[in-house]
């Protein structure tokens, strides 16, 4: 691998960074040093490379311009939670929920690991911004890497290049972040396609969270390699948001605009599998015609008082890392828009005509493709053709959907936030909060089915805000700053829970989802905008059926009330889960949420068995 060496030097005055940068290098021993600049014509001259060294398949420029295919070690497909680490001085401090490691122990075990890890190769570096350059709200961080994949991935997901470093100036901070895949070369030594370490037990993904340090080895794919996602945007950001009064968030930015103009901004979290970017993305179904969502984000927002008081929202991201089995023109057309050109694809399938396919695309399955492992596939052969995690990095300027406002470095005004799980049972399909409190308590009891493969039965996990992989600190610290923010802004946003995905008694989804997911969403802002209908159940504020506009879709009276029913029974036993998920958190959760459960069964006891909302 040759690169240009005209940027072996630092394209910079800022002498810490500099000197950072030596330090890296003289540890990891890499052959040269390269200065990425953030250039089309760099992004080229990489993927270039990476075609040459056998990474990236470049997809038929008639199909997929400017489109390439990688495909990942078996081994290495998706984040490896149980090798993530927050390491803080107190293993308190990092909480129940995170792997915690003593910082001067590991600081030790990285030096080892990293000590001639680049040998044989080229170090990038990559310096970043999160968020619109020079947006109040933004960050800074510089990505050292010994993988080009990373590097032009992180220039779709990441602002990056030389405006970052002048941005930066000569002394500005930023978030030095340190990434190997932890496979060196001895000299001679062939390279192969997706150089990583094979063993899991050497893999780390490190959070240092008082020093505002990232470490990982051993991984190049996703969130455990392109670190101003996961590791910086969001467990390092959440600490920095908690000391510094704001909000890092695992959620979706929306725009919702009426026909009369008026736009409400919504922040949502959902756990995985629960169809974020397609709700991000959302097309208005019938009878919503003058109505449009707009995309400002689909994984997380960084939020922000604002001059006025009002909490504010950016994107910290530029792209989309979105999971492409599933996705098709139905289910999101806006995401099939976006990713059909300039898009890295990783660990689909490669059609016969070289472009790509995987699970739930639109059509019949091709005859024949090669699978994500390179080898021949065809409908029969009783393997998947793409890795369920399969992913696409697409720029999120190409979505057609994407907000005029997505990159306005103020951020938007968010109105509210949406709260939802994967719930077979027992929960309506969306509910209001009576108060900011209420709000982060069901925020707090949100949880997911996923289906337990061995025995096709959902289990229940409990993902707090959809930030348990994500909160680089103590969880009930967490719940005490979310408590804290309500008192501090003017207008806290309305706190809402949905569920898309209740199931009647014969297994069938009782709600059609997707594009008709805009007529809660049309309550949500009817309601934020102090003119939608409810009425108290033991869960919240509920919608009657009048209360939603059914425009353009035929759904009966019975299924709707079967929808929205609260179970006593159920909602005891549910208030009893949320007691085994706080106790291990013990005097650090705030007392408002042992209330908030009382709360919960005091107004269950006194509704019927079946509460059901009145018949009109
Ligand atoms: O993304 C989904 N959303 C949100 C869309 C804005 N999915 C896919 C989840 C996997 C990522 C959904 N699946 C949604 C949903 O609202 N709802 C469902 C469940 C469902 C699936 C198929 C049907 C209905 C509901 N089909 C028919 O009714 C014909
Ligand atoms: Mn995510």
């Amino acid at each position: 691998m040759s690169v240009n060496t005209a940027r072996t030097e630092p394209p910079t005055q800022h002498a810490g960074l500099r000197a950072w940068v030596e330090q890296i290098a003289s540890l990891c021993k890499p052959d040269q040093v390269y200065w990425c600049d953030g250039s089309q014509r760099e992004y080229d001259e990489m993927c270039e490379l990476l075609v040459k060294g056998g990474t990236f398949i470049r997809l038929n420029p008639a199909k997929r311009p400017n489109c390439f295919l990688a495909r990942s070690h078996p081994s290495d497909v998706a984040r490896v939670e149980e090798r993530t680490f927050i390491c803080s001085a107190s293993k308190d401090d990092a909480g129940p929920t995170n792997n915690w490691a003593p910082p001067a122990e590991m600081r030790a075990t990285l030096k080892g690991l990293f000590d001639g890890c680049m040998r044989g190769r080229t170090m990038y570096v990559i310096p970043f911004s999160m968020g619109p350059i020079g947006s109040p709200i933004a960050k800074i961080g510089v990505e050292i890497t010994d993988s080009p994949y990373v590097v032009v991935n992180m220039a779709i997901m990441t602002r990056s290049g030389a405006k970052v470093l002048e941005a930066l100036g000569s002394d500005g901070a930023f978030i030095p972040c340190v990434h190997s895949v932890g496979a060196p070369l001895a000299p001679g030594q062939q390279d192969v396609s997706w150089p990583c370490e094979g063993d899991v037990a050497r893999k780390y993904i490190v959070h240092f969270p008082e020093t505002h340090q990232i470490w990982s080895y051993g991984s190049g794919y996703g969130g455990n390699a392109l670190l101003g996602k996961k590791c910086l945007a969001l467990r390092i950001a959440s600490v920095m948001a908690r000391d510094e009064g704001w909000l890092a968030e695992h959620m979706l930015i929306m725009g919702v605009q009426a026909p009369s103009g008026e736009k409400t901004y919504l922040g949502a979290a959902f756990p995985s599998a629960c169809g974020k970017t397609n709700l991000a993305m959302l097309v208005p179904p019938k009878g919503f015609e003058g109505w449009k969502v707009l995309t400002v984000g689909d994984d997380i927002a960084w939020i922000k008082k604002a001059p006025d008081g009002r909490l504010r929202a950016i994107n910290p991201e530029s792209g989309f890392f979105g999971v492409a089995p599933g996705t098709n023109m139905s289910s999101n057309p806006n995401a099939m828009a976006s990713v059909k050109a300039n898009t890295i694809f990783t660990n689909v399938a490669l059609t016969d005509d070289g472009d790509v396919w995987w699970e739930g695309m639109d059509g019949d399955p091709p005859a024949h493709v090669i699978d994500w492992k390179g080898e021949d596939w065809n409908p029969g052969c009783g393997r998947p053709a793409a890795h369920p995690n399969a992913r696409f990095t697409a720029p999120a300027r190409q979505c057609p959907s994407i907000d005029p406002e997505w990159e306005n470095p103020q951020g938007v005004p968010i109105s509210a936030f949406v709260f939802g799980g994967r719930r077979s049972k027992d929960l309506p399909l969306v509910f209001q909060a009576f108060n900011w409190a209420h709000g982060v308590y069901l925020a707090a009891t949100m949880g997911s089915e996923a289906t337990a493969a061995a025995i096709g039965q959902a289990a229940m996990r409990r993902d707090p805000m959809a930030m348990l992989p994500f909160c680089g600190y103590n969880m009930a610290d967490y719940f005490t700053h979310w408590l804290n923010i309500g008192r501090r802004v003017a207008n806290p946003p309305r706190i809402f829970r949905v569920n898309w995905f209740r199931k009647d008694d014969n297994g069938k989804f009782l709600w059609p989802g997707f594009g008709e997911n805009m007529r809660v969403l049309k309550w949500i802002v009817d309601r934020v905008q102090g003119r939608g209908f409810a009425v108290e159940s033991p869960y919240g504020w509920m919608p009657r059926h009048d209360d939603i506009e059914w425009k353009g879709l035929d759904f009966k009276n019975d299924t709707f009330y079967e929808l929205m029913s609260v179970s006593r029974s159920a909602g005891n036993h549910e208030a009893q889960q949320h007691e085994e998920l706080f106790d291990r958190f013990f005097d650090r959760l705030p007392k408002e949420f042992v209330f908030e459960r009382e709360l919960l069964r005091s107004r269950l006891w006194r509704s019927p068995e079946r509460w059901e909302l009145a018949h009109e």
